[in-house]
């Protein structure tokens, strides 16, 4: 008799942030990961997963896995939304890791194989000033990478996103999820943010000449018009994207900024499903799909989605923060080494802590990841060290404006 699933098991852990892990073991003593964390609403996928999903996977065949997918996704009634397509992702990723493992290969062979020798990164280069953003540039560009996320300081405003705190850690703060009661306030002018940003990109392109490829995440703070401006004043400094220039739940806002402006344009980091892109593929008004396996479902629809973007001449670029887990990175890596319309991974380095909670096998080397070739993700849970590190509430930031009305974040 094949195997079954006889077990999947949900586990919290905070190694520097909040991870949620599941562990799907089958019948002949096999384990497979999958990574369920959403950022700020952890226990919402906790409670999906244990209330909800799990019961339906025990006795499962755990090599079905579109049909398992299928099953979750279809026979929910209620399709899509984070909560629900992460803790489906959670399950698709352990489920081809299985596969893998039982097949005796890395996942992306099972993917189709090897389309490159080395998955390009960008990293994260972050200043209050233009000084201090030169400085962590140049540790990236030390570090080996040829392309770097360019976040900045504005002048009259004291915190914005993707800036250090003054007292944070530089390496760990990108991301400003913190254990908080409530969730910490930035403050946000458009305005002045349009003003200042040119000026910085001259400076950076000054200090760092042509070839390094320099990204900027504007994230869902412009209207359409705003973001054409900001998109023709960084015209002549080439950039790689602009990324999130506008919210996303109005797909045709970006028809708009594709007539105003020839530099190229990423989003989907909060989308879930291919239906968000719909518009946007077909119409060709980006040119970088941000999704994270974590977030859309897992490998199979990310799959789907790539595939079909890719007749639009669109790329990957998937969501590589450290709220993704190593495990949600290595199924990332794996996608991004098969697939022939790769574009850049986003990498943002995990707390240390994390890296003794989940060994992975990926390496990075001259500013570009190979998955490794462990059968599986290559990923595995040191469970005793997960139990060092227990959950914390935790909340990312809200954006204000100068007169206190709330923006996006
Ligand atoms: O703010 O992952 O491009 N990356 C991003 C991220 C997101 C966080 C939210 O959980 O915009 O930094
Ligand atoms: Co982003």
């Amino acid at each position: 008799m094949s195997a079954v699933i006889v077990d999947a098991e949900v586990v919290v852990t905070c190694p520097g942030r909040n991870y949620v892990t599941l562990v799907v073991t089958t019948s002949d003593g096999r384990t497979g990961l999958g990574d369920a964390t959403l950022n700020g609403r952890e226990l919402a996928v906790v409670a999906m997963l244990q209330e909800h999903l799990v019961p339906l996977l025990i006795g499962r065949d755990p090599s079905a896995i579109e049909d398992t997918w299928q099953y979750l996704y279809r026979g929910a009634y209620w399709r899509r939304g984070p909560v629900s397509m992460a803790a489906i992702a959670a399950i698709d990723v352990a489920l081809w890791d299985l596969k893998a493992q039982s097949a005796g290969m890395p996942l992306y062979q099972l993917l189709g194989g090897a389309s490159r020798t080395g998955i390009r990164a960008y990293g994260h280069a972050t200043g209050r000033t233009t000084p201090e953003l030169i400085d962590s540039i140049s540790q990236r560009v030390a570090e080996g990478f040829t392309a770097v996320r360019v976040q900045t300081g504005v002048p009259g405003l004291r915190r914005v996103y993707g800036i250090t705190a003054a007292d944070a850690d530089a390496a760990e703060s990108y991301e400003p999820a913190a254990a908080l009661d409530r969730p910490d306030e930035e403050d946000w002018d458009t305005a002045a943010y349009l003003r200042h940003i040119p000026q910085v990109f001259a400076a950076v392109r000054e200090r760092f000449g042509d070839e390094l490829a320099l990204l900027h995440d504007a994230h869902h703070r412009l209207t359409p018009s705003e973001a054409v401006r900001l998109g023709r004043s960084l015209e002549p400094f080439d950039l790689f994207w602009l990324e999130d220039p506008t919210p996303g739940e109005n797909q045709a806002a970006f028809r708009l900024i594709r007539q105003g402006t020839t530099v190229p344009i990423a989003t989907g980091e909060v989308f879930t499903t291919v239906w968000d892109y719909r518009t946007l593929v077909e119409e060709q008004l980006i040119d970088y799909v941000r999704s994270a396996v974590t977030h859309t479902g897992g490998i199979t629809p990310m799959r789907k989605l790539l595939d079909y973007a890719a007749h639009f001449q669109i790329k990957s670029a998937i969501h590589g923060p450290s709220d993704i887990s190593p495990v949600g990175m290595a199924a990332a890596l794996h996608l991004d080494f098969a697939i022939h319309n790769f574009g850049i991974q986003e990498y943002m380095p995990h707390p240390a802590e994390a890296s003794r909670v989940f060994p992975a096998g990926y390496r990075f080397e001259r500013g570009h990841f190979t998955p490794g070739d462990a059968p599986g993700l290559g990923v595995t849970f040191d469970r005793a060290a997960a139990a060092e590190y227990p959950y914390r509430r935790a909340y990312l930031p809200v954006a204000r404006l100068r007169d206190g009305t709330m923006h996006d974040w």
